[in-house]
C-alpha cells in the first residue's frame, strides 16, 4: 500500500507469516532494549555509588559470589537458546512451502519482474493472486542477481542466475502491496518495483478470464521440445525403444535414475535443468553422452517451460500435469495451436505476448 501519510513502526501485515516474523522481531528488540538499559543504568549507578571519595582511597579486591557468576552466564545462555530455537522455527516456516501450494513463476531481469500464472497468464511487474491461498513462487534471473521482496508479506528471496530459488506466502488481506527488487542490480534498480494485487478468489477468477490467456507452460514446453529437436532423440520409437538414442522421458519425473557411474539420482527440476544445460555432468546408464548442451540457446523462462513439460510426462506428482498425457509430443502441437490467441492486455500491463516456442527472447 502506498501509505505515505502514515508513519508506522512496521509495514502493513498481510500474510500468514507476517505476525510470526513481527512477534519474533519485537520480542528480540524488547530483550535487547531491556539489557541495554539495564547495563547502561548499572554503569551510571555504580559510577556514582563507588566513586572515589578521598584522594588516597584505594579499591578493595572484590569477588563476586559463585551463584552470581553462574546466574549471569546461564540466564543469557538460556535466553539466547530460546531466541535461536524460535528463530529457527520461524525460518523453517518461512522457507518450507506447504505441499498444496500453487506454483507461480517469476523471472527477474534488468529491470522488471516477469510473472507467469499456473494457467499460463503472463504479467510484468504486477502479480495478481487469490487471497488465503498458499502460493509458491519459483524465482529465476535472466541476468544478474535480483531479490524479490514484499514487505507486507515479510518475505524476501534472491533471484540468482543459473539457479532456481523459491519462496512461498499466503496473503491474508485483499489489497495492493508494494514489490521491490532489493539487490542493487544496475542503473535502473530503483525503478525495478511493482505490486502484488491480492484478490478474492472470485475476483481472481474473473480477472483471469478477462486477461488474455497465455499458453500454458507445459504447452510451450512441448512446443520447444519439438523446435529444439529434443524429440528426435527422446521420442519413443514405434515398436520398441531399442533404436532410441536418448532415454524416454515418459514417467521419469520424480523417479530415481541410475547413472553410468553407478550412482542413483532423483529426477527433479534441478536435475532436468542440469541435463539440458550441462548434459555431460550426469550420464544415464546405458546411453552414450551424445546429448548436446543447450546452454545459451534457451532462456531461463524457456527452461522452466521445458521442465514443466517433462514433469507433465508423468512420474512424480505434478500440480499441473493435467493437460498432457504420456503421448504429449503429439498432443502438444494441438495444445499449442489452441492457445495462440489473445491480443488484449491485462489491466494496465503492457504484457508482450509471445506467440509460442520462439519464446520470450525479445522481452
Ligand atoms: C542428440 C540426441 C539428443 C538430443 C537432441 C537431446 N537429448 Fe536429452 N539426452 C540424450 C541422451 C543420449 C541422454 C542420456 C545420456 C545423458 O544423460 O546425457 C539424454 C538425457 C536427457 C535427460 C535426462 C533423462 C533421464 O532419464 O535421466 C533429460 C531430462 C533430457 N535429456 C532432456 C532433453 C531436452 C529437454 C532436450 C531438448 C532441449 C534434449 N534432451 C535433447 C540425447 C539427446
Ligand atoms: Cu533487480
Amino acid at each position: 500500500m502506498n501509505e505515505t501519510s502514515k508513519l508506522t513502526l512496521l509495514p502493513e501485515s498481510a500474510s500468514s507469516i507476517a505476525p510470526q516474523v513481527d512477534a519474533l522481531f519485537l520480542v528480540w528488540a524488547a530483550v535487547s532494549l531491556f539489557f541495554s538499559l539495564l547495563i547502561a543504568g548499572l554503569i551510571v549507578y555504580f559510577m556514582a555509588r563507588y566513586r572515589r571519595r578521598a584522594p588516597d582511597e584505594v579499591g578493595l579486591p572484590e569477588r563476586a559470589p559463585i551463584w552470581l557468576e553462574i546466574a549471569w552466564s546461564v540466564i543469557p545462555l538460556l535466553i539466547s537458546l530460546v531466541m535461536f530455537g524460535w528463530g529457527a522455527w520461524v525460518f523453517f516456516e518461512l522457507y518450507r512451502a506447504p505441499e498444496d501450494a500453487v506454483e507461480y513463476f517469476t523471472v527477474g531481469k534488468q529491470w522488471m519482474w516477469k510473472f507467469q500464472h499456473p494457467d499460463g497468464h503472463r504479467e510484468i511487474n504486477t502479480l495478481h493472486i487469490p487471497v488465503d491461498t498458499p502460493i509458491k513462487l519459483n524465482i529465476q534471473s535472466e541476468d544478474v542477481i535480483h531479490s524479490f521482496f514484499v514487505p507486507a508479506f515479510r518475505v524476501k528471496q534472491d533471484a540468482v542466475p543459473g539457479r532456481q530459488t523459491s519462496l512461498w506466502f499466503k496473503a491474508t488481506k485483499p489489497g495492493v502491496y508494494d514489490l521491490y527488487c532489493t539487490e542493487y542490480c544496475g542503473v535502473e534498480h530503483s525503478r525495478m518495483i511493482g505490486s502484488v494485487v491480492v484478490m478474492e478468489p472470485r475476483q481472481y477468477e474473473a480477472w483471469l478470464s478477462g486477461a488474455p490467456a497465455g499458453q500454458s507452460m507445459t504447452a510451450s514446453g512441448a512446443q520447444l521440445f519439438e523446435q529444439l529437436a529434443c524429440h528426435t532423440c527422446h521420442r519413443p520409437m514405434a515398436g520398441g525403444g531399442s533404436t532410441q538414442r536418448g532415454p524416454t522421458l515418459d514417467g521419469v519425473y520424480g523417479r530415481q535414475q541410475r547413472l553410468a557411474d553407478g550412482r542413483d539420482v532423483a529426477v527433479d527440476d534441478e536435475y532436468i535443468r542440469e541435463s539440458i544445460l550441462n548434459p555431460q555432468a550426469k550420464i544415464v546408464a546405458g546411453y552414450a553422452p551424445i546429448m548436446p548442451t543447450f546452454q545459451g540457446q534457451v532462456t531461463e523462462e524457456q527452461l522452466t517451460h521445458l521442465i514443466s513439460y517433462v514433469r507433465s510426462l508423468g512420474g512424480g506428482g505434478s500440480p499441473e500435469a493435467g493437460g498432457n498425457d504420456a503421448n504429449a509430443p503429439n498432443g502438444a502441437a494441438g495444445a499449442a495451436a489452441a492457445t495462440d490467441g489473445g491480443g488484449g492486455q491485462p489491466v494496465d500491463n503492457p504484457t508482450p505476448q509471445t506467440g509460442g516456442g520462439t519464446g520470450s527472447n525479445g522481452n
